[in-house]
């Protein structure tokens, strides 16, 4: 164990090679940053109190990093850091994968620590204090010269099929989209969820009828590239893949398959990607998705690659996950244009070239039983993806960071104006421009400000935290940022029913019957 005294890093960053180590603080922080584990977990500034486990339990293997979602204290990963009431800011970061930072109390004499715990061997740490943008700065430095920088060009400008389609994707439609979007300035079209016979089963379904390889051709004809969504490192139980090679699967030690959550009606289970078996599957699918024509891939549920488990090969599950990229990019060809989604942060660096770095956007704000009965920051929502997309804006040197798509359309859209402008204008700080709009939704005017959004770069200043200069326009994401109150009494008590029952399928189910229903409406008006 390496300790650190405040002393030794006032004024001056620090580089420790160490399997753990405790930094001293010298008072009493006023704000602790969480760092969530994967591109959907919160990551934000919030009072140095614990904040309530989020439910239902059942999504913690695909929202957060289940390992540590029950501990007392506070705690994130690869990275923590505590704000004091002059405004300065101490970072301690894992320059490696496989590591936890957590905010802790040392009894003899009463003082309060950052404590890093690497779960490999000795790692390098990283240890700063100072402001918060030149100590973040200084922190993704550090992480590009060791894991890599991956941005090169701009980032493509996206048309995605999800956030405005949802599973209502098939051939004919996608076709006559692709040509009611015209001469809009996408560079890529994006075939989201919804085109697979199930997951883990990557072959065209009964409404792709001509196949996948007559879709990319489709969107090349119309001059742009082709983009596709997988998951390849989880299935469902009903998937082929699972029922004809269980042995490829993630299992603890007791010889249970390892849960990798509950989405699509079901739960979900992980490939070990270190088997020789697996690996050679993936590479296949990878070759296969680029003989088809696609070449900006959208890997997503990505986290499945990294949950705890025994595998195969007896290393670290972070240093695996890495591995497990490296080769899938490999595969794919460094021509293609890599998107991870859902992904944990800091072993993605250097590997691909953008990532999500919040959840998903919806066309809500935030709705209250997510948001206060089961205070979850995770779930699809944007106020959920705007709050830790602004507190990950730190990783924009080392690649691309996709804060999700901005809507333009009304139609059918719960969202204010405000609420859709300040999307768009996340958009232009990220410099990662998606919509999923339909052309046929869009008025006029919002159809003339998509166009100019995509076809012009705005000025960002940044001055503050949460406020922006774009354009010479103040945008403030204030709003956006503050967590729930914690649930008390009642609200509380009828917060941990409804979680239980999540966890029994109860209300999962009830949702997807919903959901269903929202398809439907939205299909019926396409
Ligand atoms: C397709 C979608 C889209 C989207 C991805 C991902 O339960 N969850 O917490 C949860 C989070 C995200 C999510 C689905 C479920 O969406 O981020 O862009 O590709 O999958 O299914």
């Amino acid at each position: 164990m390496t300790k650190l005294p405040f002393s030794d890093i006032q004024g001056k960053s620090r580089i420790i090679k160490a399997k753990e180590i405790q930094v001293e603080l010298l008072s009493q922080p006023v704000r602790y940053y969480r760092h969530g584990w994967q591109s959907w977990s919160l990551a934000a500034w919030t009072d140095p109190g614990p904040i309530p486990v989020q439910k239902p339990a059942i999504f913690h293997p695909l929202q957060v990093d289940a390992e540590h979602v029950h501990k007392k204290y506070l705690n994130g990963s690869w990275l923590g850091a505590v704000e004091f009431t002059d405004g300065n800011i101490l970072l301690l970061g894992a320059l490696g994968t496989d590591a936890h930072v957590s905010l802790v109390q040392d009894p003899l004499p009463t003082t309060e620590m950052l404590s890093g715990q690497s779960d490999a061997d000795e790692i390098e740490w990283f240890v700063a204090f100072g402001q918060e943008n030149v100590v973040f700065e200084e922190y993704a430095e550090q992480l590009g010269s060791r894991l890599g920088r991956t941005k090169k060009n701009d980032a493509p400008r996206v048309w995605c099929s999800w956030y405005s389609l949802y599973y209502a994707i098939d051939e004919p439609r996608l076709h006559r989209i692709f040509k009611e979007l015209g001469d809009l300035p996408f560079d890529v079209l994006q075939v989201d969820d919804g085109w697979q016979m199930d997951i883990g089963d990557w072959q065209a379904n009964r409404k792709f009828p001509s196949g996948m390889k007559a879709l990319a051709e489709k969107i090349k004809s119309t001059g742009r590239r082709a983009g596709l969504w997988l998951a390849p490192l989880i299935a469902t139980r009903s998937s082929q893949l699972f029922r004809e090679h269980s042995e490829w699967f993630l299992r603890r030690e007791s010889g249970q398959f390892v849960s990798a959550g509950f989405n699509w009606g079901e739960r979900l289970y992980a490939l070990d990607t270190t088997r020789p078996d697996v690996t050679s599957w993936l590479v296949a699918l990878m070759k296969q998705v680029r003989t088809w024509g696609f070449d900006y891939i959208k890997l997503d549920f990505l986290y499945g690659g990294a949950l705890m488990g025994k595998r195969f090969k007896d290393m670290p599950r972070e240093a695996a996950y890495r591995e497990c990229l490296q080769t899938l990019r490999e595969a794919m060809g460094a021509d293609a244009f890599f998107l991870t989604c859902g992904t944990p942060i800091i072993p993605a660096i250097g590997i691909c070239d953008a990532m999500r770095i919040g959840p998903d956007v919806a066309y809500h704000w935030e709705k209250y039983h997510d948001a206060y009965l089961l205070y979850n920051p995770t779930i699809p929502g944007t106020r959920n993806a705007i709050r830790t997309t602004v507190h990950r804006l730190w990783l924009k040197p080392l690649l691309h960071i996709d804060p999700d798509v901005a809507y333009f359309e009304s139609k059918g859209n719960s969202l204010t104006q405000d609420q859709r402008i300040l999307l768009q204008n996340l958009a232009c700080i990220c410099d990662f421009k998606a919509t999923s709009d339909l052309p046929q939704w869009m008025t006029k005017d919002e159809h003339d400000e998509l166009r100019s959004f995509l076809g012009t770069k705005r000025k960002v200043v940044r001055t503050g935290r949460y406020i922006f200069h774009v354009n010479d326009c103040v945008v403030d994401f204030t709003s956006a940022i503050e967590l729930p109150e914690v649930p008390e009494g009642l609200t509380a008590l009828w917060g941990r029913l409804l979680g239980w029952l999540g966890d029994r399928y109860v209300i999962l189910r009830m949702y997807k019957v919903l959901n269903l229903g929202k398809f439907r409406k939205r299909r019926s008006t396409l």
